[in-house]
């Protein structure tokens, strides 16, 4: 049996550091000076910096790292439709081989900054279905290093794309774990209305999670958000449904937001939002004022509806500087939401920990308790405001009890060859 104990971990909240004991890669105890219940057993002293469970990206685009650069980038508008032209202009040109080796530069880089659960979407707009192939190999090869959660997700529609919907089911039967759907490309919005509804029928009949792009636009008459909540609700399904970006409710009246968080406290759905990502993509026909594109992530947050960031691009036609940094998306997200007191700027770091878990569904055995797995960050700071202030990278990276590796700030330790396998 492996057993170890870290000692002095400064737990998120806690003024006192604890002890924390593992054994065959779960939490068996926590607590304070348990270094002497468990003197037998090899001993790693944290020294009083903070420890938190692992960042988790929820909504990346792994098929897509790494094209920015072709001919054609998205240089003349900026735009979320431009960039979804750029992508199809040259997708069909890539192999299986060259995905999975530009996903797995991408992976490689958030594990160095901390990640240790991802969720992409793969886009099964391609009647080979080539990306996703590339990915669940790269999933199954990559397990033990980081669990990734797969998104059919339908990039050039379900209805507006030749046998989307077939292809998305497709994909579920290949083995992708959420569903995925983009109401506000389809080319009405019947089409859009009919792919939500089928999202949720595919979810039930294969027993999956959902994640759809809902509403990334500045029109404020996109309102696919709504018809999802709604249609989860009725099917008790609301935990297990995430809606990305929601950008038009940055747009929204307030009378027909106020309407709108009812429905989607009720639902308990999951809001994912991309500050890089919408910053830069949305705003892009205003003139001035010119809108910031962000979904109303403050106040989804007082009012308890689950939130939480995500990277979303890693040089790609949609965005050229991602660099799998979720302390870096944290910063910007916090500044652009207005989240500046000093109870929101001590507590987001459960933007990208805790509040993304839930949004995963894998709350149940994520975070830094007894009897979950023991997977775990210590970042270069001693508190949280420290840790935001200064933006910190992070000194270890321990998964299911063995340390991944370590560095020293800024600079990364030789164990890190045995990512090049
Ligand atoms: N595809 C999409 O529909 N929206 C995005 N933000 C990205 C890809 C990155
Ligand atoms: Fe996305």
């Amino acid at each position: 049996m492996e057993k170890i104990l870290y000692k002095n971990a400064r737990l998120k909240g806690m003024e006192e550091v604890q002890d924390l004991y593992i054994e065959n890669g779960i939490f068996k105890e926590i607590g304070k000076e348990l270094e002497k219940k468990y003197s037998e057993v090899k001993i790693i002293d944290l020294d009083g910096y903070l420890t938190i469970p692992p960042y988790i990206d929820p909504h990346i685009h792994l098929d897509y790292v790494y094209t920015a650069r072709r001919p054609g980038a998205n240089n003349n508008t900026g735009t979320l439709f431009e960039g979804i032209q750029r992508w199809s202009e040259t997708k069909s040109s890539m192999t299986k081989e060259e995905i999975k080796e530009r996903a797995k530069i991408a992976i490689k880089k958030q594990m160095l900054h901390g990640t240790q659960y991802m969720r992409t979407h793969v886009d099964v707009t391609d009647p080979n279905l080539t990306a996703l192939k590339a990915i669940l190999e790269l999933r199954e090869e990559m397990k033990d290093l980081i669990e990734i959660q797969i998104i059919a997700f339908p990039q050039e529609g379900m209805y507006s794309y030749k046998d989307g919907d077939k292809l998305v089911e497709k994909a579920l039967q290949m083995g992708a774990d959420v569903v995925g759907a983009i109401p506000h490309f389809e080319f009405t919005w019947e089409l859009g209305e009919k792919s939500i509804k089928k999202t949720v029928e595919l979810a039930k009949k294969y027993n999956k999670l959902i994640d759809v792009h809902c509403d990334e636009t500045d029109d404020p008459n996109s309102r696919f958000l709504e018809l999802l909540a709604g249609e989860v609700y009725m099917n008790d399904m609301g935990e297990k449904t995430t809606a990305s970006h929601t950008c038009a409710m940055g747009s929204y009246d307030n009378a027909y937001a106020f309407k709108l968080f009812r429905l989607l406290k009720l639902s308990n759905i999951n809001i994912i939002a991309c500050p890089t990502e919408n910053i830069h993509l949305q705003g892009r026909y205003d003139t001035y004022p010119k809108r910031r594109g962000l979904t109303r992530v403050k106040e989804l947050n007082d009012a308890g509806i689950n939130v939480c960031f995500a990277q979303d691009s890693m040089s790609d036609p949609w965005y050229p500087l991602g660099n799998g940094n979720l302390m870096t998306i944290l910063d910007f997200g916090i500044h652009i939401g207005h989240m500046m007191t000093f109870e929101e700027i001590i507590n987001s770091l459960d933007l990208i920990t805790v509040n993304s878990a839930k949004t995963l569904h894998i709350q149940d055995r994520y975070g830094i308790e007894v009897g979950k797995e023991a997977n775990f960050i210590v970042l270069d700071a001693k508190n949280e405001f420290d840790a935001i202030l200064e933006r910190v990278g992070i000194k270890k990276s321990i998964r299911y009890g063995k340390i991944l590796f370590e560095k020293e700030p800024q600079v990364i330790d030789s164990k890190l060859e045995f990512f090049t396998k």
